[in-house]
């Protein structure tokens, strides 16, 4: 927070100060190897996953160190390395791709696992429904 308002990171900045506990608890149960889809505001997430922390700060600031070479920013720190599919902007948008992960690992038949973090705006998104009721149907 004090870098971005020292101007150091550009573009907006939403924390995820106070969500370290659900990072941290949901993150542990995961292989290096399982999914994961984040939000505008998943910055502690790559982290618990794994994520080396230069690399993501690079990106955070913007730079081309990043692990998006800096065009993706502090919203969409997408860290393939550990198994980071998609951070998005989008409210509600990583819940289908979510979706899609688990139906891929279903399809290959591997046990790995997809973890899908969303705020509680995302629940009145159509793709929460649309995804909860694919998920059910297929059984991922
Ligand atoms: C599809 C879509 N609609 C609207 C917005 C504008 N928007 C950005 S953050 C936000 C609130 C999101 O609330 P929540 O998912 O609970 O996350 P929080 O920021 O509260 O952690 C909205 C509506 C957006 N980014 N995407």
């Amino acid at each position: 927070m004090r870098q971005f308002k020292g101007g150091k990171i550009p573009g907006p900045f939403h924390a995820s100060m106070g969500q370290e506990a659900a990072i941290v608890g949901s993150c542990l149960a995961l292989r290096i190897d399982d999914a994961m889809t984040g939000t505008h505001r998943s910055h502690g997430h790559p982290i618990g996953k794994g994520a080396h922390l230069d690399a993501l700060m690079a990106e955070v600031m913007g730079k081309e160190g990043g692990i998006c070479k800096g065009r993706g920013g502090s919203m969409h720190l997408a860290d393939r390395s550990v198994g980071i599919i998609s951070e998005s902007a989008i409210v509600g948008g990583g819940i289908p791709l979510a979706t899609g992960c688990a139906f891929s690992a279903m399809v290959r038949g591997v046990d790995q696992v997809t973890l899908c973090f969303f705020g509680d705006g995302a629940v009145n998104q159509g793709t929460f429904h649309e995804s909860l009721n694919m998920a059910s149907l297929w059984k991922l």
